[in-house]
């Protein structure tokens, strides 16, 4: 006699199942963190960008907290993943390279394994420690990932700048007989084929896998994609609103624009160093939106996926990328440059429960350790060197610092730091400004064409912010680390 001796056994489970929702509150936030790699926060229609349609991350805004003053603590992708991974700055850390933060921390945990240590499912799908683009995609390795923090982890293959399709090689190539080349290179490919031909499509892919294979247990999920680092790839069908290329508006170019920033100060990619002309300029722009556009409705796909598990609303949502970018900004391109576009990052928080806001004040990619960790109830580390923006969430119009820092650690000699308050942005190259110094007022001059170092009626703010950078850099290097590192 089956049937009687199943039937309770079936209303048991069916009330476990659909009741207790004392249960569901004490059920974990899940935390999907997702990163793209060199994208700027101008170039997002969330952030008000006019051309560029990115209605998937603008998803992510509608519901949480944008902040508008967020920077990277190191302007391109090893040192700045390192830092906000492992919770401590560059100077802190010594991780100043293209390496993961383990060796210089010790068995600290990163911000991912805190989350592994107290019983979550952490993971990553592609690039949250660096990797380098495109290489270590076309191989499908970990690049120097910290496996430590991860319970399992998914790198995705791409054939990146070899796709089949329509490829230009912009960047030192004038007479145009160059094809379309690897490594660190200004590439445009109008590419043949869906989205699962290229790495973030399949990232996407694997990361809604895992949130229907995860979504009753805890779990930290980092979803990293890789455009719009170059080169600019992605389907040809996310190519038709950004062309003609000749429609694109280039930052304006005032003459005499290099003459008042010191030359350690000159990017490291230049229209004129890069033999872009106007024309391929244009193009550099287009491409990169499109790879911004691509990149975006994979975004999408991942957001759907929350949804669909019915998860979403027990899942922290945070969008951000490694560094800024400049797109033509003072004839400069890319990234390393301690100036605006390249050091503020996008940054959007979006919590459950709490209200959309826009928050224009000072936040750091430093800060998302201790921030998410304690909305999840987990003890933060007491050496974390970043602050909690959590009542942030709650009171847009708060503040948890007074500066934003930044650093540009290519060279141990030439180094040059970044301190970004409410009103100025200031740049010293070399620990002692030997190197030249820079100062914009950013509420009468936000796109930083007159250096006010030198002027006077500055020196005061100058001589003040010199003192500040003298006192953060000893603040960074008072650490439970146990480094003391210039
Ligand atoms: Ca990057």
């Amino acid at each position: 006699m089956k049937f009687p001796r199943t039937l309770p056994l079936l209303c048991l489970l069916f009330l476990l199942a659909h009741s207790s929702p004392a249960s569901a509150a004490e059920q974990k936030m899940n935390v999907l963190f997702i990163i793209s790699d060199d994208l700027t926060a101008t170039a997002l229609s969330c952030y008000g960008n006019q051309v560029c349609q990115t209605p998937n991350i603008d998803r992510i805004a509608a519901k949480g907290t944008r902040f508008t003053h967020a920077y990277c603590q190191a302007t391109y992708c090893g040192p700045s993943r390192a830092s906000f991974m492992s919770g401590y700055y560059p100077h802190a850390t010594k991780a100043f390279g293209y390496v993961s933060p383990r060796s210089y921390i010790g068995e600290k945990p990163t911000w991912a394994q805190l989350f592994k240590n107290n019983g979550y499912y952490s993971t990553r799908v592609s690039k949250i420690y660096h990797m380098g683009v495109p290489g270590d995609i076309e191989k499908g390795n970990d690049g120097t990932d910290d496996p430590a923090s991860w319970t399992e982890r998914f790198n995705s293959q791409g054939p990146e700048w070899a796709a089949p399709g329509d490829g230009e090689t912009l960047e030192n190539n004038p007479d145009g007989k160059k094809p379309a080349v690897g490594g660190n290179t200004f590439v445009v490919v109008e590419a043949d084929g869906d989205d699962l031909v290229h790495s973030d499509g399949k990232t996407a892919r694997k990361a809604v896998e895992l949130i229907q294979q995860h979504k009753d247990e805890p779990f930290f999920l980092g979803v990293g994609f890789v455009r719009p680092h170059v080169p600019f790839v992605a389907p040809r069908t996310y190519f038709p609103p950004y062309k003609p290329y000749s429609k694109h508006v280039l930052p304006e170019k005032v003459p005499g624009d290099w003459d008042d920033i010191p030359k350690l100060g000159i990017n490291y990619k230049t229209s004129k160093g890069m033999q872009m002309d106007i024309r391929r300029q244009k193009k550099a722009v287009g491409g990169y939106l499109a790879s911004v556009a691509y990149m975006d409705r994979q975004v999408g796909k991942v957001l759907d996926a929350l949804e669909q598990a019915g998860i979403a609303d027990r899942t922290i949502v945070i969008f951000t990328s490694d560094h800024g970018y400049h797109l033509g900004e003072h004839d400069f391109w890319a990234k390393v440059s301690l100036h605006e576009e390249s050091a503020a990052v996008p940054l959007i928080i979006s919590v459950p429960g709490k209200s959309t806001a826009v928050c224009n004040s000072l936040a750091e990619l430093l800060d998302l350790y201790p921030t998410i960790s304690s909305l999840c109830g987990l003890q933060v580390p007491a050496g974390i060197q970043g602050k909690n923006l959590a009542p942030l969430l709650d009171d847009p119009t708060l503040s948890v610092r007074e500066a934003a820092f930044s650093v540009d650690p290519r060279n141990k000699g030439n180094r040059g730091f970044l301190l970004r308050d409410d009103r100025w942005a200031y740049i010293q190259y070399r620990e002692d400004a030997s190197g030249g110094i820079e100062l914009f007022d950013m509420e009468n001059d936000p796109k930083q064409y007159t250096n006010l170092a030198e002027k006077p009626g500055y020196e005061k703010v100058v001589a003040q912010f010199k003192q500040r950078m003298t006192e953060k850099l000893k603040a960074v290097r008072t650490n439970d680390l146990g480094h003391s590192y210039d």
